[in-house]
């Protein structure tokens, strides 16, 4: 039987089915999930909505319970749920079940924010006048979340808005529905009263119908730079509140006096791990031509080293991408890399075993690009990077900064003050140093800058900008 979408706190058949299938193996069928009908979508927006009012006001203890058994339910499944994770997305187990148990350690901080909503008191301009401003929530929200991190980033976005009191409409990408009914099943069974947090599966017909709900107060979307706009303009347009992640292009500087071993894990990392499905990805490596020749040889040196495989294989480093549309994006990118005039394949890795049933692509390196190049402005999503060699570092930050993205970007400099100078002035909004351009932590504000981002940023007490906003009180005490 299909599983089903949870609206209102009934788990409720659909009349269609997304066939679920395990990227590295085409044969097998993780499970077939109900799309949500029009009616059943227009159905969770209004139990979300009148649970408003019963949510909005319940306790904190309350909400901190639920959040807090939430937590326990994921780290106590972390393993069969990672390794579904890995079946159903492609990424290798040990980093499936690492993103469940960090998607508990979301719910755990968010437990804690619960209590700690704030606000302030303060004097008036006018004689005995008392001013108060207050945090609430916004109301309804509806969470659209992409497949790359298929439980972190809906449990990033669930644990604050339950937290400060709002309801939710949640839809998990079409590709990974599996990790979404995981998530919906943990809340409704950890005791989330009727209507509060809802599971509406489907295509983007189903995103679209929730940015253009006028029952929706909020919508923060994780996903595409090309639908993230035109979900922008679709609830900004109506009045509504929006948040958006989108993705990069984001660069990875090696300058001369790095330590050579660490940039290459760096690189190795930033660019291949998760099989590049990463919106930190660092798919540009913009390196200074005195450590360019070692650079290169070691970064090949170590690629060799990635092993090609099924995601719950043990010995795999890299699974398959996602999808084919996936996989025909990138093959399409490596032809058109080239066909770049002076770019050349410096490693490609092809997996060692014949007639695949799933979806994969080895790393591909290309060397002597050029930052004007199609390749180092386009965003790919696959293990596809590209070493830009550069002067010094003045060139090396303008590079960098020269993209219409901002996620997050990195240096590897044992300089003090090259490293000082990069937190300053790259236009990322995430910046690292002798680290990765992914892995951030859950407490921090997490967030892009230029076309990566659009609104409020997320994690940590960042994330009160988005799920709540203020109340000013005047009151002259009689
Ligand atoms: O994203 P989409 P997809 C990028 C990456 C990748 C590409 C495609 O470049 O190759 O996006 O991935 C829903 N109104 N990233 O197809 O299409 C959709 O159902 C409302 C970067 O997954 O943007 C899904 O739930 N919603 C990214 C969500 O939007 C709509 C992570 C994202 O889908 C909609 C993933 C519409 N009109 C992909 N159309 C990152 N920033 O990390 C679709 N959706």
């Amino acid at each position: 039987m299909p599983f089903e979408n949870l609206i209102g706190g009934t788990w409720t058949a659909g009349t269609e089915v997304i066939v679920n299938r395990n990227p590295s193996d085409m044969t097998d069928t993780v499970g077939e999930y109900a799309v949500a009908t029009d009616a059943q979508i227009d159905e969770a927006i209004a139990a979300a909505k009148a649970a408003l009012p019963g949510w909005s006001d319940t306790p904190p203890q309350l909400r901190v319970d639920l959040l807090n058994a939430v937590a326990d339910r994921l780290d106590a499944e972390r393993e069969p749920l990672g390794e579904l994770l890995a079946r159903e997305e492609g990424k290798i187990r040990a980093d499936g079940i690492a993103e469940v148990a960090r998607s508990a350690q979301f719910f755990r901080y968010f437990a804690g924010e619960a209590l700690r909503i704030g606000g302030y008191i303060g004097p008036s301009v006018r004689p005995d006048v008392r001013v108060s401003v207050m945090r609430r929530p916004i109301g309804v929200v509806g969470l659209i979340c992409p497949w790359n991190f298929p439980i972190a980033i809906p449990a990033w976005k669930t644990a604050p808005a339950l937290a400060y009191g709002n309801t939710v409409v949640f839809k998990p990408s079409e590709w990974t529905p599996a990790m979404g009914y995981a998530l919906a099943r943990i809340v409704h069974e950890c005791g989330a009263p009727d209507g509060v947090f809802n599971l509406v599966m489907g295509d983007g017909r189903v995103g679209h119908r929730m940015a253009a709900s006028p029952d929706i107060a909020g919508i923060s979307f994780t996903g595409s730079a090309a639908v993230g706009r035109k979900v922008i303009a679709e609830v900004a347009a109506r009045g509504g509140k929006v948040q958006a992640e989108l993705g990069g292009k984001n660069p990875l500087v090696v300058l001369d006096d790095a330590d050579i071993d660490n940039a290459v894990e760096c690189a190795v990392n930033g660019a291949f791990f998760q099989t590049g499905q990463r919106c930190t990805a660092s798919s540009r490596l913009v390196v200074t031509h005195g450590i360019l020749g070692l650079f290169t040889e070691a970064l090949v040196a170590r690629m060799k080293t990635l092993t090609i495989g099924p995601a719950l294989a043990s010995s795999t480093v890299i699974g398959p991408v996602i999808n084919e549309a996936q996989l025909d994006k990138d093959r399409q990118y490596v032809e058109i890399g080239r066909a770049e005039d002076g770019a050349v394949v410096a490693a490609e890795l092809h997996p060692d075993f014949n007639e695949p049933q799933g979806h994969y692509f080895g790393p591909v390196l290309f060397a002597n690009t050029s930052n004007t190049m199609r390749i180092n402005r386009e965003e790919i999503f696959g293990p596809v990077a590209s070493i830009i060699p550069v002067a010094d570092y003045d060139e090396a930050l303008a590079v960098a900064n020269d993209t219409p993205y901002g996620l997050s970007a990195g240096i590897c400099t044992r300089s003090l003050k090259y490293a000082q100078d990069f937190l300053l002035k790259s236009e990322a909004g995430i910046n690292t140093v002798n680290l990765p351009t992914a892995g951030v932590d859950y407490h921090i504000p997490f967030g892009g800058r230029k076309g990566s981002a659009y609104g409020a940023k997320e994690h940590g007490m960042a994330a009160h900008e988005f799920y709540t906003d203020t109340r000013t009180g005047y009151m002259l005490p009689l």
